[in-house]
């Protein structure tokens, strides 16, 4: 948008009068934020109405994008970024005597999300935008994100996330859109006429408010909305006959437990805890969401029978699947259609994501349950189940009833969420070429079997603009000055910077850089965590969710071994490490937990020994979250992607540090495969069991950790110091760890992999040692990983899943 400086200083100065009563130089960060934020909102604002209208009047289909996590992170940087107005507001700012980077500090992540799934979540809204894609996100407003992670005497300790404290500048209320969701009663039948009609009774209202937040695209004047939903009593109030009694509580008792719906985001692998009320979660903003497209709909009056030529519905992972029910009970129910033409359009409408291979992630719930709290939805899903079944037995001619049973929805009183949504959608997606594999010739083969076209992969991608422009300026304006500015849209470009590998100058630029970026974040872990690191040592970084699959434990007992080779030998001549950890595990994950203790107590020991001469540092930096991430990843030099092959469905972290010029060291899972295709195998360091062995081991059950464990001396030093006493703490505090990997045999092939892992370290400090090459391999890995941009990924999901085509948008700001 066009904007002066001088201009930009007239709205802000008449902005924070407005919004605080309060000459510029008298108001608080927060409210210098907040003025900005109203201001660009207004900017985005005249996008936003002319994008909706034009979708509207120009009756584009439109795709909606449901999940039960956006991590979305903050906004005003990107905001201003994709507005391009950084540098005038920055200047502006400046101008009035105030740092753009303290107003930036003040905005609170958005922390929707646990890991992976729901930043993935956020960078396809941020693609969809930019690349003019009509596309929206639906999912819950929490009031509490994902929790607090910090770290007391080593253990991580969970704090509630009140992101929402200081109220969200960035939404918008929408009361005038609430719907109800319904939830228990009973259903009854009845003919009208000829139609057997079913309605639910004596059912427990709850209003579903809408919060939209605009998702801006790059310089494109296109604006999405992400729609989050919030639970509400029906009409607001308390019980005022019991209040004027004294009945305080139970006076507001009711109010309480339909709020506590969106009260909080569910950590992963903790949902036994709270299942009734995650699945009342989940049906909450799936009925939400579909009701309001609905009456989006009708007001194209095109007629219900075309309802999937407009609309596509996708789900993430299957925390969405009631979608499936909700949306054939609203053809059946209300819009009164046939079975068979409600079932063609649900099926034609939605599309799924598999995300994950990991059992305690495929979610089931108890039939008992469904039932009671959705009755109506309950009959769908058997009658769905019904038919199915039918069709196995009738087109498909399966018959064998171990057969029939692995394909089920239903079985064993429980309702497989991941089977419903498979049987009720036209595509079924996972999120690397691997991991599509692994489905659909093991995980999933049943049902690939019966229906090989709705197979198919869609690797992950990531937002590179941010992980560019937000969180590493200096490589940005090195590239901008190499190869122009292309890359931000069309990031593949990135490739002409190969050219620029013999380039000495060049390389040393990129070597500055990553220097500058590493005394950056050096400097924040001395203010954070009082720990002095060597900006010239090798910054290796794993951070991701804490998760024995995830392997931190590998990499940690390898930097256990490097000790005791300095301890043995203070003057090994090996280029100084610093290790940096980042993640949390979920609260209820008992053995993630010792993990992140381990990891600190190893740290504490090691930091504070003299005598290996700071040549080895180990830091755990708390609350990992996306700020965090943007601090960590510009600064590495190394990046651990140490999954056991076959667990890890992509990764996405991956991408993120080898767009900034880290080195990936990995095993062969999940995307790496496609990183390593991409560079080249001599830009990459490998290691490690591949997913064959994996699966031959899990198989045919040879696999034996002590043998290995009693074979190999220097494992099974590092081992031995997990519970000899070795360690600063109670003898028995890491015996969950050490039986893991011996008593019950070490499921993820630690013991196994550890001596190819520490081979491959050694290759790194052995590359590492030549400033060139290292910078060559940094390079080639910034070139090439321009093709892991989200845009491109969604890109594929628009053509080849959703069928929605491009909206240009013409509008001057
Ligand atoms: O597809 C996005 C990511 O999703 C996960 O985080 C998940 O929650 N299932 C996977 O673990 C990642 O591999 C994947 O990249």
């Amino acid at each position: 948008m066009k904007l002066t400086i001088a201009e930009f200083k007239q709205d802000y100065i008449a902005q924070i009068k407005s919004s605080t009563a309060r000459q510029i130089n008298e108001t608080t960060a927060l409210e210098r934020y907040t003025a900005l934020g109203e201001m660009v909102k207004e900017y985005i604002g005249n996008l936003w109405a002319n994008t909706n209208s034009t979708y509207r009047t120009e009756q584009v289909k439109q795709i909606y994008y449901f999940s039960m996590e956006f991590l979305t992170g903050k906004f005003m940087e990107n905001n201003l970024n994709y507005l391009g107005i950084y540098e005038i507001v920055k200047d502006g700012l400046r101008s009035l005597d105030i740092d753009i980077d303290d107003i930036l500090e003040v905005e609170v992540d958005q922390g929707l999300g646990n890991g992976g799934l729901g930043r993935l979540a956020a960078g396809f809204l941020d693609a969809m935008s930019s690349i003019s894609i009509p596309g929206h996100g639906c999912g819950i407003r929490y009031k509490n994100g994902l929790f607090e992670q910090r770290i007391i005497d080593g253990y991580q300790v969970e704090f509630p996330d009140r992101w929402l404290v200081n109220n969200n500048v960035w939404e918008y209320k929408r009361n005038n859109k609430a719907v109800i969701v319904k939830y228990n009663g009973h259903v009854e039948t009845h003919m009208d006429g000829e139609r057997l009609k079913f309605e639910l009774v004596n059912y427990d209202a709850v209003r579903a408010v809408p919060y939209d937040t605009p998702i801006l695209g790059f310089e494109n004047n296109t604006v999405n909305t992400l729609r989050l939903w919030s639970a509400e009593e029906i009409d607001d109030i308390f019980d005022f006959e019991n209040f004027s009694k004294g009945n305080y509580l139970s006076a507001f008792e009711k109010k309480h437990s339909v709020e506590i719906i969106t009260q909080i985001l569910y950590p992963n692998d903790a949902y036994d805890e709270g299942k009734l009320l995650r699945l009342k979660q989940e049906y909450f903003f799936v009925s939400a969401g579909i009701q309001s497209i609905f009456n989006t709909y009708k007001k194209m009056n095109v007629g219900i029978n075309r309802f999937a030529e407009f609309v596509a519905i996708h789900i993430n992972d299957t925390h969405p699947a009631l979608a499936i029910p909700e949306l054939m009970r609203i053809l059946l129910d209300e819009e009164e259609m046939t079975w068979e033409e409600a079932w063609k359009i649900t099926t034609q409408c939605i599309s799924y994501t598999n995300h994950t291979i990991m059992a305690e992630a495929l979610e089931k719930w108890p039939l008992y349950m469904l039932r009671d709290l959705l009755p109506r939805i309950t009959m769908i899903i058997e009658e769905i189940e019904r038919r199915f079944t039918e069709d196995l037995i009738n087109v498909y001619h399966i018959t064998d009833p171990n057969h029939l049973s692995a394909m089920h929805i239903i079985y064993d009183g429980m309702v497989r969420m991941a089977h419903l949504s498979i049987i009720g959608s036209h595509s079924i997606n996972g999120v690397a070429k691997l991991h599509t594999e692994i489905l659909k010739n093991k995980e999933l083969k049943v049902f690939y079997d019966i229906y090989p076209e709705r197979f198919n992969n869609k690797t992950n991608g990531i937002m590179h603009r941010h992980w560019l422009l937000n969180a590493n300026p200096g490589l940005t304006k090195l590239i901008g000055d190499t190869i122009g500015d292309g890359f931000k849209k069309n990031p593949r470009v990135l490739r002409d910077l190969l050219k620029y590998r013999d380039d000495k100058s060049f390389l040393d630029d990129l070597f500055e850089i990553k220097h500058q970026n590493k005394e950056n974040l050096a400097k924040y872990i001395k203010d954070k965590q009082g720990i002095v690191v060597d900006p010239y040592a090798i910054f290796d970084m794993q951070a991701k969710r804490i998760h024995e699959y995830k392997r931190q434990h590998l990499n940690i007992l390898h930097v256990m071994h490097l000790y005791r080779q300095l301890k043995e030998n203070p003057n090994l001549d090996i280029p100084p490490r610093v290790f940096v950890f980042a993640g949390k595990s979920a609260p209820s994950y008992y053995v993630a937990k010792q993990i992140i203790k381990l990891i600190n107590t190893v740290g504490s020991v090691i930091n504070n020994d003299k005598s290996i001469k700071d040549k080895l540092k180990v830091v755990f930096l708390p609350n990992y979250g996306v700020s965090l991430a943007s601090h960590m990843i510009p600064a590495a030099d190394v990046s651990e992607q140490i999954s056991t092959a076959s667990k890890e469905a992509s990764g996405t972290g991956n991408m993120k540090f080898m767009m900034n010029g880290a080195v990936t060291l990995a095993t062969l899972d999940g995307a790496n495969v496609e990183i390593m295709n991409e560079v080249g195998e001599s830009n990459i360091i490998l290691f490690g069991l591949k997913v064959e062995e994996v699966y031959d081991y899990y198989q045919n059950g040879h696999y034996n950790a002590y043998e290995i464990y009693n074979n190999s001396p220097d494992l099974k030093a590092v081992i031995d110091e997990l519970v000899n006493g070795y360690l600063p703490v109670p003898k028995d505090e890491f015996i969950p760890i050490a039986d893991r990997l011996l008593r019950f045999n070490d499921e993820f092939f630690i013991l196994k992999d550890f001596e190819s892992y520490r081979l491959a370290q050694e290759r790194i400090a052995e590359i590492y040692r030549d400033k060139y090459q290292w910078s060559k391999m940094s390079l080639a890995n910034i070139a090439c990983s321009g093709a892991f941009s989200a845009d491109y990924t969604i890109e594929r999901y628009a053509t080849s899943i959703w069928n929605v085509q491009k909206k240009l948008l013409d509008f001057k700001l």
